[in-house]
């Protein structure tokens, strides 16, 4: 499965193309719809997510509400288009004004931001060629791959479900319940996605806290993949492991700046007599006495729940904007500030979701391969079928 996104922030649209999905996965434009709502969702997200809206268009691959093998490309257009025609132009027209508005040249690159090393390295003197890219708006066009991949996962009987587990300092305890695919309703009603009633009201006062002073906030979210079969990946070649794949794929979000799989860095407290999964023989097969690992043995699914975790970073711009230099005069400065999330952890969850989707879709057809939904579910079937009984 490849899949790639082009688009900037404050152009006309997104695009994305996914090449290598089989035929007859059901896709419809108002289910990709409804998961890029639930991108925008989220308590502390800024007044963007409020007034631009996601408009998309199911450009080529499917027909009729399916897939029909071919290259899939859609559209995601941005309905704040019309405002910056003249500042995001492809045409080589001179700007009415360079000193304010939407066309003023961007010289205080924000630190945390992808705008000055992206400014050293694409030689440009101002961030805007650099900010309109790096931005998440990108992951509207993920989300919408997601969504796809998705749908092929669940016609196999895979579903996923992401949660948050910590905003700051806040964090649900390490004991609580794990959410389930049905759980997602309730997780979306909840303002911070969270499972964990007592938590999610105490993530609330953070984000308030946050937001009063003028700061911003990052955290901690969980994807869990239930009815996965064992044998996704590989531990033959370093660049075959599901959990390897999978810490790419989350490592790849804006903002993430740590992966982990299973109760990852928490294991590490553990002796080993407490960190493992021991095995039983049931008289119907082997089972695990319980699901430290997360689902991934020897960069392979195990055949248990996958729950993976992606570690966001606090928004980098911040109200109370941080120092830095403005290049066209060497002097000290405030960074830019554009409108922007106080706290973006729950559509972060939802992205992450995505790739976690995206990254399994495609781990099953390397293993199932078919060139339709039935082939690929007949192979898994058959090989379900087959594994060795003890
Ligand atoms: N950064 C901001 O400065 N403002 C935002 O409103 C914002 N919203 C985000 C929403 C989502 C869903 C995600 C995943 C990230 C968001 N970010 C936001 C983070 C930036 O994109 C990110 O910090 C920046 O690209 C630099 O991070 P990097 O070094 O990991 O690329």
């Amino acid at each position: 499965l490849r899949v790639l996104t082009a688009g900037e922030s404050h152009g006309p649209e997104l695009i994305a193309l996914m090449e290598g999905m089989p035929a007859g996965v059901p896709v419809s434009s108002a289910q990709i719809r409804a998961e890029l709502a639930r991108r925008r969702l989220g308590y502390g997200r800024g007044s963007r997510m409020k007034f631009e809206e996601d408009e998309l268009t199911l450009s080529t691959g499917i027909v009729h509400g399916f897939t029909i093998g071919s290259p899939i490309a859609l559209r995601i257009g941005n309905t704040e288009w019309p405002k910056w025609t003249e500042v995001m132009s492809p045409e080589p027209i001179e700007l009415s004004d360079r000193s304010r508005g939407r066309g003023a040249a961007l010289t205080r690159p924000r630190p945390g931001h992808a705008d000055l090393v992206g400014m050293q390295k694409y030689g440009f003197d101002e961030a805007r060629p650099i900010l309109e890219r790096a931005s998440a708006r990108e992951t509207a066009a993920r989300v919408a791959l997601g969504a796809i991949a998705r749908s092929f996962l669940n016609e196999l009987g895979i579903r996923l479900v992401s949660h948050t587990l910590s905003i700051g300092p806040v964090r649900v305890p390490d004991d609580a319940a794990f959410p389930t695919p049905d759980d997602v309703d309730l997780l979306d009603a909840d303002p911070l996605r969270c499972f964990h009633a007592e938590t999610s009201a105490a993530m609330v006062a953070e984000v308030d806290d946050a937001k009063k002073a003028g700061d911003t906030l990052g955290g901690i979210v969980e994807v869990l993949a239930y009815g996965l079969p064992p044998g996704l990946g590989s531990h033959v070649q370093w660049d075959r492991r599901l959990d390897a794949k999978l810490a790419h794929a989350l490592m790849s979000i804006q903002a993430i700046k740590g992966v982990e799989v299973g109760d990852g860095f928490l294991t590490t407290t553990r002796r080993g007599s407490q960190a493992h999964d021991e095995l039983f023989a049931t008289g119907e097969g082997i089972t695990r006495s319980s699901d430290r690992a997360g689902g991934t043995e020897g960069g392979m699914s195990t055949g248990t729940v996958l729950r993976v975790r992606a570690g966001m970073k606090p928004i980098a711009t911040i109200p109370k904007a941080l120092r830095t230099v403005d290049v066209a005069t060497g002097d000290t400065a405030a960074a830019h500030h554009q409108r922007s999330d106080v706290c973006a952890v729950p559509a972060a969850g939802v992205v992450a979701e995505a790739m976690v989707a995206v990254t399994l879709a495609d781990a099953v057809l390397d293993k199932f391969g078919g060139d339709n939904i039935v082939e690929t579910r007949r192979n898994l079937e058959t090989y379900l079928a087959n594994l060795p009984e003890t």
